[in-house]
C-alpha cells in the first residue's frame, strides 16, 4: 500500500515519569531492532505529556530521563533521529490542520480518552481529547510508513490512517500521505499490571508495585515480583486454562518476552512448578536485563550537556524533513 514511499519508522514516548517494563517490551525493544534495518525517527513527545498537567521542573527532568532511557536501551542517536517534539513546531501546526480534518465522531470513539478522563470528562483538557490528532500529525509530518507501538495505541493509529485517507481524498491528492502501518509485537503486545492482570502496566497507576521501572534496584524487582498477584494453582501448559488466569499468564508472558522465547517453550519449561519457584526465575532474568539498563540511565542522566546536544542535533535533522513536508501541506490546503 505504501509502495510510493520510502520505508520510514516514527514513534514517540511521553516524558511522564519513569519508563517501565511495558514501555520497554511493548515499544522500545522493537525500536532498537527496527533501527538496524530502517530509517527511524523517535520522539520524546512532550506536547502529548502536557495534556495532563505536568510540573515544569519534573517535565524537564523527565525529558532528559526518557532520552537517557532510549540510549541505555540501545537506541543510537547517530543512526536514528532522536528529539523532543516541542522543538519542532511543525507538529503543533499540522495538528491544527488535522483538528479540522478529523471528525468529532471519530474522537468520541477513542477508548483511551474515556479511560484517562474517567467519570469527570467536563474537567479533562481539550488537549487530551484531541491527542490522537496530534499523534497523527507526529507521524504524517514525516510521511512515516511504519509505527511501532504497544497494543494500547492501535486505535489511535487507525484514526491516523483515517485522517491520512480523508486529507488525501478531500484535497484530491490520492498519494500525498502514506497510510501508515502499525508494527505491534505479535506474541505479547500488552504488558499487564502486576496487581491486576486485566489492566495495562502504566506509569500513572498509583501503586508502584503494579510495575517494574527500568531504574528499579535488584531488591525492588525481587520484592515486586514476590508480591505480584498470582494464584495457588500450579503452572500448566494448557493455554485455555491460563486465559482464565490473567495474572499468571502475564508473568509467564513477561518471562518469555524477556528471554526471547515462545510462551509454549516457557510453559514446557515451567509446567508443574508452583509460582514461588517460577517467580525466583522471573526475578533473576528481569534483574539480569533491567538492572544494567537502569545503571546506564542513571549514568547518562548526569551528563546534561551531552543530552542537550543530542536533542538539538536530532531536532535540526527532524526540522529539515518537517519543514519540507509542511510547506507542501500548506500549499495543498491553500495557505499563502
Ligand atoms: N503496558 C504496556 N504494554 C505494552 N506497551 C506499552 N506501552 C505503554 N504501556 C504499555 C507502549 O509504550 C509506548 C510509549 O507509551 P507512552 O509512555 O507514550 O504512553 P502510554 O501508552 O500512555 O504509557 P503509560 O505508561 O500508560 O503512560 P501514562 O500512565 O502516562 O498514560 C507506546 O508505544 C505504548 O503503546
Amino acid at each position: 500500500m505504501n509502495k510510493n514511499f520510502k520505508d520510514l519508522v516514527f514513534s514517540g514516548v511521553q516524558p511522564t515519569g519513569n519508563l517501565h517494563l511495558g514501555n520497554y517490551l511493548g515499544a522500545i525493544k522493537n525500536f532498537v531492532e527496527l533501527q538496524k534495518k530502517t530509517d527511524c525517527i523517535y520522539s520524546i513527545v512532550d506536547l502529548h505529556a502536557i495534556t495532563v498537567f505536568q510540573d515544569p521542573k519534573e517535565l524537564k527532568n523527565s525529558i532528559f530521563e526518557t532520552l537517557s532511557s532510549f540510549i541505555a536501551c540501545g537506541l543510537d542517536f547517530k543512526k536514528s533521529i532522536i528529539f523532543n517534539q516541542s522543538s519542532v513546531s511543525g507538529h503543533a501546526e499540522l495538528a491544527w490542520i488535522f483538528n479540522c480534518v478529523s471528525r468529532l465522531g471519530w474522537l468520541n470513539r477513542m477508548t483511551q480518552f474515556k479511560e484517562k478522563a474517567g467519570s469527570n470528562k467536563e474537567n479533562a483538557s481539550v488537549g487530551l481529547y484531541v491527542y490522537p490528532n496530534l499523534m497523527a500529525a507526529d507521524i504524517l509530518l514525516y510521511k512515516a510508513t511504519h509505527v511501532p507501538v504497544g497494543d494500547d495505541q492501535k486505535q489511535h493509529l487507525e484514526l491516523c490512517r483515517d485522517i491520512a485517507n480523508k486529507f488525501n481524498n478531500d484535497f484530491n491528492k490520492s498519494n500525498f500521505f502514506p497510510i501508515p502501518e502499525p508494527l505491534i509485537q505479535k506474541k505479547f503486545s500488552r504488558v499487564m499490571s502486576l496487581r491486576d492482570g486485566k489492566k495495562k502496566m502504566s506509569k500513572s497507576e498509583e501503586s508502584d508495585y503494579s510495575r517494574i521501572n527500568l531504574q528499579d534496584s535488584e531488591d525492588q524487582i525481587e520484592k515486586k515480583i514476590k508480591k505480584a498477584k498470582t494464584d495457588s494453582s500450579l503452572i500448566t501448559s494448557d493455554k485455555k486454562d491460563l486465559e482464565k488466569r490473567p495474572e499468571a499468564l502475564n508473568l509467564l508472558n513477561i518471562y518469555s518476552s524477556i528471554t526471547n522465547t515462545s510462551l509454549e517453550k516457557t510453559l514446557k519449561e515451567m509446567e508443574g512448578k508452583d509460582f514461588s519457584k517460577f517467580k525466583k526465575n522471573l526475578s533473576d532474568v528481569l534483574i539480569a536485563t533491567i538492572c544494567p539498563i537502569g545503571k546506564k540511565i542513571k549514568e547518562l542522566n548526569k551528563d546534561k550537556s551531552l543530552l542537550l546536544n543530542i536533542l538539538r542535533n536530532g531536532a535540526e535533522k527532524a526540522k529539515i524533513i518537517a519543514d519540507k513536508n509542511l510547506k507542501e501541506i500548506k500549499e495543498i490546503v491553500g495557505f499563502i
